[in-house]
């Protein structure tokens, strides 16, 4: 069906909304709190009529492939009820169309969908540009309602997706907001004691050994000091570091890249000076301040003005890559994502609930990307592994309410499922490009454990998962670009607001 054709237009849903109103009203609207919001968006909101989709992950986990692909998906996958099996709206021959629409947050910079799927299917294709900071994009989705109510009175509906991209790094800096500069100062230092942190801080901490903190404080020295510092995250994060606070030095997302709130560092020792004796003038003092000015203007401000907001969220995991990177990166990785998730624990002794009030986030989906670099198989196997690492957060007493789900995905599969034969053996392979080659290759990717091994297990050479070049579309738009459990992640994350 063309979907221009029909008449698109927000003010359908507003008649009904206005009807209900006048009629027990709180039934329908549990979720009516915000006075500020326009009269159309909370009404849509209230009737589900809108949902507010939060994709996260640390740098590289693949957000921006899953968003592109899910937007792909729903604007060109949906003509035969076989390409996203799992997606019952889809399946079952109830949607109408999709089509992308203005975003309804203008401070937000746009998610670039329109840029990252002319690379993704190009000639060759190739990956979209790393991006670092928040962005949105909105669609529209049409459907023939099947509520014996709704259908009556409007039996095409509109489920408006507000879907947004933001990186994991910004909810490693949480458990800031409850440490003074000197406590944060003292667990970097510490972390700083132990390789690979230890060389890769080398300069940085020279840098800082050489500075009297009772000096005034210098716009140069506060930089340089700042800049060493940053040096050393980007580093870490070469090193497949991913545990890098605060957030936004390697992350600052538009405009902050040289705001005086990102020139501030920890320090390797506090001086010993009694409480508030220290000079205000200080480069002690000045480091603490910007600290805390991160904390106020940055952090405190994502939680209260985004954050909050989120119904749905998706956190994306690169698990294969930190196989890839030995046992001191993926234990690094473990935790850092196990420090992400801190941001989303529910009860009294979550974090976000005691410092800022309830959330209202009511799924959550945890998925590794790139589950086309296993050979189908061990696509279980990457689930439970997945489950195991997360098994201090994810469990149901942390997230109270909350529906969860594991899952392994490829927003976009690059390999086919392949055999060869092995001394006399049938075994199983996956065929694609190479990301640094030109030819196809079939290769035995190897096997996921399903716990984590030892450290001694973690020999090298034992992981060697391979990335690949996007697949080359003959007709990118005559469907959804090729995946794995896509469907069942969009079945999830949506599926009951139809
Ligand atoms: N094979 C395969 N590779 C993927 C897939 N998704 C992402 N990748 C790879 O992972 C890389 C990072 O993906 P992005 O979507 O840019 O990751 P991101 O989380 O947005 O990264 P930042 O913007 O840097 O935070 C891509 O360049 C691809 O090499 C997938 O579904 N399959
Ligand atoms: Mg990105």
């Amino acid at each position: 069906m063309d979907f221009r054709s029909e008449n698109f237009d927000i003010n359908i849903n507003l008649s009904l909304p206005s009807l209900l109103i006048t009629n027990n009203m709180k039934k329908w609207l549990p979720r009516f709190s915000s006075t500020s919001t326009p009269l159309n968006e909370t009404v849509n909101r209230s009737l589900d009529k809108q949902v507010k989709l939060a994709v996260t992950g640390l740098s590289r986990s693949g957000k921006t492939v899953f968003i592109t692909s899910l937007v792909h998906q729903l604007l060109h996958g949906l003509g035969t009820t076989t390409h996203l099996p799992f997606f019952q709206i889809a399946s079952s021959g109830r949607l109408r169309g999709t089509k992308a629409m203005p975003q309804p947050d203008m401070h937000i910079p746009s998610f670039l969908y329109d840029s990252a799927i002319e690379q993704l299917c190009g000639d060759p294709p190739t990956w979209p540009k790393p991006t670092n900071g928040i962005s949105e994009i909105r669609l529209a989705i049409r459907y023939l309602s099947d509520n014996p109510f709704f259908k009556h009175l409007s039996p095409i509906s509109t489920l408006y997706v507000d879907i947004i991209d933001y990186p994991g790094e910004w909810l490693l800096d949480l458990p800031l907001l409850e440490l003074e500069y000197e406590q944060w100062s003292e667990q970097i230092a510490r972390a700083c004691e132990i390789e690979p942190r230890l060389s890769l801080s080398k300069e940085w901490r020279i840098f800082l050994n050489n500075l009297n903190l009772a000096d005034e404080a210098d716009e140069t020295v506060m930089r340089q000091a700042a800049n060493l510092y940053t040096d050393f995250l980007h580093q870490c994060k070469q090193h497949g570091l991913s545990l890098l606070q605060p957030g936004r030095f390697t992350m600052p997302g538009d405009d902050l890249k040289d705001a005086p709130l990102l020139k501030f560092c920890p320090l390797l020792e506090i001086p010993q000076i009694p409480q508030n004796t220290y000079n205000e003038n200080s480069l002690f003092a000045e480091m603490k301040k910007r600290y805390n000015s991160y904390k106020e203007h940055l952090v405190k401000k994502f939680y209260e003005e985004h954050f909050s907001s989120f119904d749905r969220q998706i956190i994306l995991a690169d698990v294969l890559s930190a196989f890839n990177n030995g046992h001191a990166t993926f234990v690094d990785m473990r935790d850092a994502i196990n420090m992400v998730l801190k941001s989303f624990h529910y009860g009294k002794s979550g974090l976000f609930n005691k410092l800022f009030g309830g959330l209202k986030i009511d799924k959550m989906l945890f998925a590794t990307t790139k589950a086309d670099h296993v050979t189908p198989d061990q696509l279980p196997h990457l689930e439970t592994f997945f489950q195991n690492m997360l098994a201090t957060s994810h469990n149901n007493a942390i997230f109270e309410g909350v529906q969860t789900e594991t899952l392994a995905l490829a927003a976009v599969k690059c390999t086919q499922a392949a055999y060869t034969m092995f001394e006399g053996k049938k075994i199983s392979c996956i065929k694609g490009v190479p990301l640094k080659s030109d030819k196809p290759v079939a290769l035995f990717p190897g096997e996921v454990p399903p716990n984590v091994p030892m450290p001694e297990e973690w020999v090298k050479g034992r992981f060697h998962f391979v990335e690949f070049k996007p697949p080359r579309l003959a007709n990118v738009h005559g469907g959804g670009l090729p995946h794995i459990r896509l469907d069942r992640a969009l079945e999830f994350l949506l599926g009951d607001k139809f």
